[in-house]
């Protein structure tokens, strides 16, 4: 799942551009040949969402068709070829030159389909994308789930989930040459021997062949045993990777000599360790407490597609207001959001989109949902794992038991859970930890949910809305409800605390003085509230807050103008007052917690 990259070895055709776009409602297409070009097609741009573009298919979620065509250079010949969809949103049909070559399901990871014996070299060649997004309630993240939250908000479309379930191709798709014998993948890991980073670096290759690494000015030779091979390097003093130097030492891996290399690949690597140690989130050996924000991948007319300057400026808005982290709420982001976050020294919580899981429907379906929470989440470690920036999994947003209208109204604590339910997450942990034990795994809780499932996580992470859906209009009383609960939850499983979540809903010009819900005042206030909660609490690792800019939804009772406001920016990336107040609390080095006592 290698990023994929120019070079002297390898090439890279970008198709992005504006595509044939027709949608299927009869599903008739693949019977009559669509993929080899559509009747009645309209411009469709890739990468975009198709909702907002034009006003009849805003909700329209079922199949819908994408076709291009493209010559590829001749300098390709003998080489592998490889068709790269960087996010087909929510399954997908790959055709080329018309032989069907694939499927994926899962709307926000890449696949990549070898297509070398389908190339056309004297003529155009044609690829087309099937795409659908039915709301189902076993995919991950499911719709119309009977009595969920979609219909307790009475939301349309179905989403049960806070986003608006938009559909399309939401990333570049990418057609790339590698050579006949090349690196399949590259695996890098990073520790510290006192002043030293020691850097390990996996490689695995199609054939076994003598290589090398290349690394601040070193080069180790590579030795494959059946196509894998590993080298260790010593950087003396290293550079630590981090939010204030976020320095990238450049990785190169050679397949062959290195006069003429039979394949060569380069990456930027962050040496830095992450732990959880003393109820404190340690980078580098450091206690951190993160600053930051829930986030979205959304923005007018472009939707969810990959649009890079709204990722330039959100990182830019990032640092001005002085955040050091992020969660990818509530899916994976587009690789550029994780080069960036590498490059700006912005740490990631790394999200799978397994968000609002319930356990309805029976034992197959539930087992149905946890196959796909598993392919997700694996997809996800193998695209992300060398990023410095990742410093731990969330394997769940707000997974909701099936008592939970109950313990939301109260009086969950003691009511007994569901063990299958426990042991569920219970095989997502692990599966991070088998592959990945080098970074830190989490699941989001849901206020009033279960503490059961949060017992496995390394952090403890909790959304809470005291002071907005509960307490409603009375900061004090939230806060004080707040407070009880934190010391609680730190009392009963002793690990550091990050409030993932919480937020006021904010019409941006909308003033009240006393500060009243819906005003700028009262998000302000709110914020207040929640930071001088965790700056009197050692055992606080971090807050995140919901959500960094405003974003639309599906239409509801609950939303109003189909948005959720409770951005500290506005849509259009215009701060609210919170993000000054934000702004001048942050920049306050220290402020955040009292320090551990020794
Ligand atoms: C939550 C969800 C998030 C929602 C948010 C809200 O707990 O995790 O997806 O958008 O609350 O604003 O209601």
């Amino acid at each position: 799942m290698l990023y994929p990259q120019q070079n002297d070895r390898r090439n890279l055709l970008d198709l992005s551009g504006i595509w044939d776009f027709q949608i299927d409602p009869d599903g008739v297409g693949e019977a009559q040949g669509w993929f080899n070009g559509l009747a009645d097609a309209r411009p469709m741009a890739v990468p975009s969402s198709w909702n907002d573009i034009y006003d009849d298919i805003r909700d329209y979620l079922g199949v819908a068709w994408y076709v291009t065509r493209t010559y590829v250079p001749q300098g390709w010949q003998g080489e592998r070829v490889m068709l790269r969809v960087g996010s087909a949103n929510y399954a997908a049909k790959v055709w080329v030159n018309g032989a069907l070559v694939g499927t994926h399901e899962g709307g926000h990871l890449p696949f990549v389909l070898d297509v070398t014996g389908l190339m056309r070299w004297n003529a155009p060649n044609t690829i087309a994308v099937q795409v659908e997004n039915h709301l189902l309630p076993n995919r991950v993240p499911a719709g119309n789930v009977e009595g969920g939250l979609g219909a307790f908000m009475r939301m349309f479309p179905a989403a049960t989930f806070d986003f608006f379930p938009y559909a399309g191709l939401h990333r570049a798709v990418q057609l790339f040459s590698i050579p006949q014998s090349h690196i399949r993948d590259v695996t890098v890991t990073t520790g510290m021997d006192g002043a030293d980073g020691i850097v390990t670096v996996s490689v695995d290759a199609t054939s076994a062949e003598k290589g090398s690494i290349h690394l601040d000015g070193q080069a180790l030779p590579l030795v494959f045993d059946n196509g894998t091979a590993q080298a260790q390097v010593r950087v003396a003093n290293a550079r630590l990777w981090g939010p204030d130097d976020p320095y990238l030492y450049l990785l190169t891996v050679i397949l062959g000599d290195e006069a003429s290399p039979a394949d060569r690949y380069t990456l930027d690597i962050g040496i830095r360790t992450v732990a959880v140690a003393g109820g404190q989130i340690l980078l580098n050996g450091q206690p951190i407490f993160l600053k930051g924000f829930g986030r979205h991948e959304d923005f007018a007319v472009s939707g969810r597609g990959d649009n890079r300057p709204v990722t330039v400026k959100d990182y830019a808005l990032m640092k001005w207001i002085g955040a050091n982290s992020y969660r990818t709420a509530h899916y994976p982001y587009s690789e550029e959001q994780m080069r960036m976050a590498d490059r700006e020294g912005i740490l990631v919580i790394d999200e799978i989109p397994n968000v609002s899981l319930q356990f309805g429907g029976g034992d197959e379906a539930v087992a149905e949902r946890l196959r796909v929470c598993k392919q997700q989440m694996s997809e996800l470690i193998a695209r992300d794992k060398n990023h410095p920036s990742v410093i731990m999994w969330s394997i769940a947003n707000e997974p909701m038991p099936s008592d939970f209208g109950r313990r939301m109204m109260g009086g969950g604590e003691g009511l007994p859970i569901d063990p299958a339910t426990t042991a569920f997450f219970q095989e997502l942990y692990d599966l991070c930890r088998a592959e990945d034990p080098t970074r830190l795994v989490t699941l989001v809780g849901v206020g009033g949910g279960p503490v059961e499932w949060l017992a496995s996580s390394d952090v403890v992470c909790i959304n809470r809305y005291y002071g907005w859906y509960s307490q409603s209009g009375q900061l004090d009383a939230g806060k004080t409800a707040l407070e009880s609960e934190l010391d609680a939850l730190y009392t009963r499983l002793g690990k550091p605390i990050i409030i993932t979540e919480f937020g006021a809903d904010t019409l941006a010009g909308n003033h009240s003085h006393p500060p009243a819900m819906w005003s700028e005042e009262y998000q302000v206030e709110m914020l207040r509230g929640y930071l001088d909660a965790a700056a009197a609490r050692p055992f606080m690792a971090g807050l995140h807050i919901w959500n960094f800019a405003d974003f639309k939804t599906a239409q509801g009772i609950m939303r109003a103008a189909s948005m959720n406001h409770k951005g500290v920016f506005t849509r259009e990336r215009q701060p609210k007052m919170a993000a000054h107040f934000l702004r001048e609390r942050w920049s306050q080095p220290g402020s955040e917690r009292p320090a551990l006592q020794p």
